[in-house]
């Protein structure tokens, strides 16, 4: 009998809304449930083009805009092969950010619509799922200080989250909004919930194609 595929799961959400925590967590509920799961996170700064990523959100270095967006987008196909190939083998994948994240933050720059941030990212492996981490800005405050990192200042990172809710009226994308103010248990037992029932629905379907 042929494996089984895995999921691709991804987590999206504003800055400080728990992301990281609720992969991590989902990845070990998975395991533990006796399936395969890895996380998996972009930008993936350990790729000779993730450094470069890094360096940017450091703000050791500058970019053009255009150029660093294309960067993020090259950052995920770089890591499709892997991708493709942990699915085969029914390994369940958590994304802590994806192509989402990268047309949210680029196109709440001035100049740059959703459709040419899209572009790149076409023919993406399509997420089974796609939860976002719903968090209001003010409860966001209460979890610490924005860091220094380029596009943690509140004003850009409430452009982001328009430009979430617009990229959420595509119902090509199988999107779950999470209220993301309650506990950390809370919040993943709604999360684990809709991670089990995408994994069964999964293993019976293709991997798709993102906004194709
Ligand atoms: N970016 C882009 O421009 N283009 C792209 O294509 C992509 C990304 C993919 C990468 O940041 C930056 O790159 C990001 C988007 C941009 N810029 N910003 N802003 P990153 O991935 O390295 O880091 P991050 O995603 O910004 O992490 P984060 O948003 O700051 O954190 P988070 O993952 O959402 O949250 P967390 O680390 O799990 O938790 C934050 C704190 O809150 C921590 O102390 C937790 O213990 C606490 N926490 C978590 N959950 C709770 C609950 N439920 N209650 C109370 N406290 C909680």
């Amino acid at each position: 009998m042929s494996c089984r595929r895995g999921a691709l799961i991804v987590l999206e959400g504003v800055d400080r809304a728990g992301k990281t925590t609720q992969c991590q967590k989902l990845v070990q509920a998975i395991q533990q449930s006796g399936r395969a799961a890895e996380i998996m996170r972009f930008p993936d700064r350990t790729t000779k083009i993730g450094q470069l990523i890094s360096s940017y959100l450091e703000k050791k270095s500058n970019l053009e805009d255009h150029t660093v967006h294309l960067l993020f987008s090259a950052n995920r196909w770089e890591m499709v092969p892997v991708m493709k190939q942990k699915l085969e083998e029914g390994i369940n994948l958590v994304v802590d950010r994806y192509a989402f994240s990268g047309v949210a933050f680029t196109s709440a720059k001035p100049g740059f619509s959703l459709e040419w941030c899209m572009n790149p990212d076409v023919g993406l492996p399509k997420p089974d799922l796609v939860m976002f981490l719903q968090l209001n800005p003010n409860v966001a405050a209460n979890r610490g200080e924005y860091g220094n990192e380029r596009y943690e200042t509140s004003a850009f990172q409430r452009t982001v989250q328009q430009r979430f809710e617009e990229l959420m009226q595509d119902t090509s994308i199988n999107w779950k909004v999470i209220d993301a103010a309650r506990t950390i248990e809370e919040v993943h037992k709604d999360i684990k919930d809709l991670s089990e029932n995408i994994i069964s629905l999964a293993e019976e379907q293709p991997v798709g194609e993102l906004w194709r």
